[in-house]
């Protein structure tokens, strides 16, 4: 389950009114996982990447918010890059994947669902490691 072609799009449920929309998210139903935590991105400089590391056992949901951003995912193997740029779409990534954003539209919003509190011990930072460890469960 560590290969990005786990990582997927999901579609989210959508309601549409004339007063706008509305996504609903519900852990273990509408998304692979319970969901543990909520954080977002935003504010990030024009040039600016995020990410940039791997996690031993985190899963993660990435949705734009507000504007656009990309998403590249590597596992070692294979490097996937897509674009984030709808608020009813969701990025499932699972854990052991390593990923990059970049490429923000001004005022961009990254919400990120995640399946665990957070834990710098679950963090992998360093890419030699991330594929030594990548090497070892194979
Ligand atoms: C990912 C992208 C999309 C906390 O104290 N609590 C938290 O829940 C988080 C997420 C971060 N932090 C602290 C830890 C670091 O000192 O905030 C600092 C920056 O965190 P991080 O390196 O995780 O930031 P990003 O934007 O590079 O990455 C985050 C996610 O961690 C990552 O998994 O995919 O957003």
């Amino acid at each position: 389950m560590s290969s990005v072609n786990h990582c997927k799009i999901i579609t989210l449920p959508k309601i549409d009114g004339t007063t706008g929309s509305i996504t609903p998210i519900t852990g273990g139903k509408d998304i692979p996982f319970e969901i543990a935590r909520i954080y977002y991105l935003y504010d990030v400089p024009g040039g600016e990447a995020r990410g940039g590391h791997a996690h031993k056992e985190l899963q993660q949901l990435l949705i734009s918010a507000s504007g656009s951003f990309d998403v590249i995912l590597k596992d070692g193997r294979k490097k996937r890059k897509i674009c984030l740029n709808r608020s009813y779409y969701g990025l499932y990534i699972p854990k052991l994947i390593w990923r990059e954003l970049d490429n923000f539209s001004t005022g961009a919003i990254c919400l990120v669902l995640a399946s665990l509190p957070y834990d710098e011990n679950d963090y992998i930072r360093n890419y030699k490691s991330y594929l030594n460890i990548k090497k070892a469960i194979l």
